[in-house]
Order: C-alpha cells, then structure tokens, then sequence
C-alpha cells in the first residue's frame, strides 16, 4: 500500500506553496537560530526534495552551521545579490527575530512552514500546522500530498527523519500521532541506515555526560511537582561545557518520579539566563511568552534578567501544576 497525505485540511495552502516553488529558479531556505535537527532538517531535506524534483533549480540554505549537527548538512549559503531575485522559504520557525541569516529580507517573497502556535504572522503563504510533530513531517507530507510529482531523494528521507526523531525525542513525545508513524516508516523505506543515524543523535560529549550527572545530582523539586536547576557561568566553565552542550540534558529530569514540568535556567555570557521549560501537561508557553519568550504548550524558551525573574518563573509554573490533572493511562 502507498501512503498518501492524511493531511487534507491543508491541501489549498500546500498547492500554492508547490506552484509558488515551480515559478522561481532560485529559491533560498532558512530556519531558527541555534538549530536542532527538526530545524536543520526540515531545511537542507525541502532543499534536497526540491533540488531531487528540480535539478535546475538553485536552491540554497541559510544560517550559521551547527558542529554538533554537521553529520546531518552544511550550509550551502546564497550570496547577498542571489536574494534579489530569489523565493525565500523559512521552516521550523516560529517568529521573524528568530530566523538565522539575517539577509532573509532582503527578498519580497516569502514563504512561511511551521509546526509552533501561531506567534508571528510573516510570508506571502503561511503553512502553520500545530498536529506536526515537527516541521520534518510537514516537508514529509508535502512530499506524499503530491508524490507522483514530487521526487523523495535518499538523503531528504534521512534528513526528515532526523528532523522527525529529534522533535519527538524518539517517538515519545505527545506530538507523535499514527501518521508520525507512518510517515517515518514511509522514509525509513529509503536505503539510509536509520540505525547509524539514531546512534550518531545520540552520541553525547564526556563533558555533557558530567553536565548529565551534575543536573541529577543538584536538581530540585517542589511538591508541587516543579522542578530546576541553574547553571551559571562559573560552573558551565569549570566543566568546560557551551550553551549550546546545554540541549543534551534538558529531557532528562521529565524520568525522575512526581516530576510535572521543569526549567534548565542557564547563565549566559552577559549575565541574564537562557530558560529552558519543558512539561508534562502543565501548559507552559503562555508563561514562556511572558518572559521574553514563546514555544510550544509543554516545550518553551524564555530568558530571565536575574534570579528573581527565574522564581517568578518558578512560580507561575507552580501555579499551572496545581491546576493540573494528569490524564488516565
Ligand atoms: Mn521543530
């Protein structure tokens, strides 16, 4: 059987993405600062999808390149002239501040693919699906909507799996649904070693392991099910770990028992902290939006001026774990 898009409430918007596609021939892709694998593949596998369709075409992609990340794409960064006539597609990202390459508007025709709440309107088209599990699956679902036009390469489907894997954390995450599934299995039918990939997503630095064991040996809890920890400059230093080593630990308090909803607050170079807030059903990016920040309802970024601002944090989150009830098995 050949799966076709399940995704029909969409189906106006894809196809004039698809025509919008077909009338340019140069085409740049950005995505968010920071990236994560949704963000990098959702980016460099619309690109390869484009470019396995239309091999004439000059398809670009934007931004800074990640090292950790360099086993998924490097960049394959446009000259400034190439935006003056050029169609500019922005994936995984929610608001216009947070586009990396900042050249991106130096074009008119924009664009927009998205699987966040809606928080920054932008581009002429904008394709937000909240029911994605990642940006990923939406290029995926592109690509079965009009598959007997559209030509799936090997490394797209690598790359949107790894988008797809890294947004759900392994297919764990609430945002996974049958058609997650299905739509990997889908990708996973393309010779790349799925295996080799997960292995390489997985692979931590020694000074991350250490971060590891820091974070579960000084974590705290409140009965109320809220949990932290701050990282300050001092000690990020004295185990010669970046901000961006950061990502690999903030998952990890969701195991640990009677823990509802969490925050990594990281000290950054200027002083002001990094929030990092995550949940197991307390929504938390109403109060993410609040602090300098947004996201999704139980995956958010804020960022707190001092560690007043963190407790007010602390505490708004407090709030929304009492009004909590967890949902039956
Ligand atoms: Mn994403």
């Amino acid at each position: 059987m050949t799966l076709i898009s399940m995704n029909t409430a969409d189906y106006d918007t894809k196809l004039e993405i698809l025509n919008t596609i077909k009338k340019w021939e140069t085409i740049i892709i950005h995505r968010h600062e920071r990236p994560d694998p949704d963000a990098l593949g959702s980016q460099c596998g619309l690109a390869e999808l484009i470019k396995g369709t239309y091999p004439d075409k000059k398809v670009y992609t934007a931004g800074f390149d990640n090292d950790n990340l360099a086993f998924l794409q490097k960049m394959d960064p446009p000259k400034k002239e190439d935006y003056a006539d050029a169609l500019v597609i922005v994936t995984d990202t929610a608001n216009v501040k947070r586009i990396d390459g900042k050249a991106y508007d130096l074009s008119e025709n924009w664009i927009k693919i998205d699987h966040h709440p809606l928080d920054d309107s932008y581009g002429d088209i904008e394709w937000v699906n909240t029911k994605a599990s990642s940006c990923s699956e939406m290029i995926a679902d592109f690509w079965l909507t009009f598959r007997d036009e559209l030509v799936m390469t090997t490394e797209a489907a690598r790359l949107l799996y790894a988008g797809i894997v890294g947004d759900t954390n392994r297919f764990l995450y609430s945002g996974t649904s049958s058609y997650t599934m299905q739509i990997s299995a889908e990708l996973m039918n393309f010779p790349f070693s799925h295996t080799a990939l997960n292995n390489k997503m997985n692979v931590i630095k020694p000074p991350v392991a250490k971060l590891m064991g820091y974070v579960l040996e000084n974590f705290s809890v409140n009965d109320q099910g809220v949990g932290h920890i701050i990282l300050t400059q001092e000690t990020l230093e004295n185990m010669d770990i970046g901000d961006k080593d950061t990502n690999g630990i903030v998952s990890l308090p969701g195991s640990i028992e009677g823990v509802k909803a969490w925050g990594i607050f990281v000290q950054q170079v200027e002083g002001h902290y990094r929030c990092r807030l995550r949940s197991k059903g307390p929504v938390i990016n109403e109060i993410a939006k609040q602090h300098d920040g947004g996201g999704h309802p139980l995956a958010s970024g804020a960022n707190a001026k001092d560690k007043s601002e963190i407790e007010q944090i602390l505490g708004q989150m407090t709030e929304a774990a009492e009004q909590w009830t967890p949902e039956a098995l």
